[in-house]
């Protein structure tokens, strides 16, 4: 930590990469960060490699947000990746890094190489935690949006401050950003409790795809890349669609399949008490953690569904 501070403080001019398929903690955090280094009179730009959630596009009002492709310069003093677990989850952001020798990593996941020049990762829930311990130590005032953003990125990643890694430290940590002004019920309407009506109709289509196998404890369902064009939804509005299945009672692994452009299924796993989704996921060409995971099945549906629920019964 000591290293990074007295880094920000030495350089001026910095880009900050978030990881591909960007979610409310990369972009949380490394919002937060662009916003405390402008702040200390720094020049700062974020990059992303893919489409910020539309739930979260909001934020573009706090400061741009840049694709690999529209980054307005090539070149920089130093360059911070946060919530990267490792480089190639930088995308086409890659190149950026790997072209300067001068970088940090800021970063959450216990497995991260740590692949920067300098490295700050400890495993706590929330990449946004490091962030704000970071800012505390700079000195930098949390503003509104600071408060925002980091907020967002903590809550994000904890499921709203429900699954096992809401420790006290982060909730600590909460209670500052909403003294700070976080704006918690306008986030939370927007994050959790808004969806377009396409991803309203897509709810029901993957629970009329359900299926059960193992005596109920395996519970699947899926999602064909027809269903967007014809419910008008997006394929970011699958990502909550595992809870229903996983929550249904009795369920020990639920498993979800999305069909992609190339008409293979990206597969996410989720598991409730003993099962290791994990190792499932290893055996399809993925990984994660015990509770959650993720991988690819390249076979048509049917072959697919037999598959992954013939391996699922094994961890039971
Ligand atoms: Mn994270």
């Amino acid at each position: 930590m000591q290293e990074i501070e007295t880094k920000i403080r030495n350089e001026q001019d910095f880009l900050i990469i978030g990881h591909i398929s960007p979610d409310g903690d990369t972009i949380g955090s490394g919002m937060a960060l662009l916003l405390a280094l402008k702040s200390l009179g720094k020049s700062a730009i974020f990059v992303v490699d893919g489409k910020v959630p539309e739930k979260l596009a909001f934020l573009e009002q706090y400061a741009p947000i840049y694709t690999p492709e529209s980054c307005p310069k090539q070149e920089f003093g130093c360059v911070i990746a946060v919530d990267v677990s490792d480089k190639g989850r930088m995308g086409k952001a890659q190149a950026l890094f790997d072209a300067n020798d001068n970088t940090v990593v800021i970063d959450h996941h216990g497995t991260n190489p740590a692949f920067g020049a300098v490295n700050y990762i400890e495993t706590v829930g929330a990449a946004g935690l490091l962030i704000y311990q970071l800012i505390q130590k700079l000195q930098v005032p949390i503003t509104k949006q600071i408060a925002d953003l980091l907020y967002i990125a903590l809550c994000t990643d904890t499921g709203n401050f429900s699954y096992s890694n809401t420790d006290a430290e982060i909730l600590h940590a909460a209670a500052v950003l909403r003294e700070a002004g976080a704006d918690i019920p306008s986030i939370i309407e927007r994050v959790y409790k808004e969806r377009r009506l396409g991803a309203t109709r897509l709810i029901g289509r993957s629970l009329e795809h359900l299926r059960l196998a193992a005596d109920g404890k395996i519970a699947l369902s899926y999602i064909l890349k027809e269903d967007f064009a014809e419910l008008g939804a997006l394929p970011e509005d699958t990502e909550e669609l595992i809870n229903y299945t996983r929550e249904i009672k009795g369920v020990e692994i639920a498993i979800f399949l999305r069909q992609g452009d190339d008409e293979h299924f990206k597969v996410s796993f989720r598991s409730k008490k003993y099962a290791d989704v994990a190792s499932l996921a290893a055996e399809f060409e993925g990984g994660g953690h015990i509770h959650a995971s993720g991988g690819y099945v390249r076979q048509p549906l049917e072959q697919a569904i037999e598959r992954l629920i013939e391996a699922a019964e094994k961890k039971l």
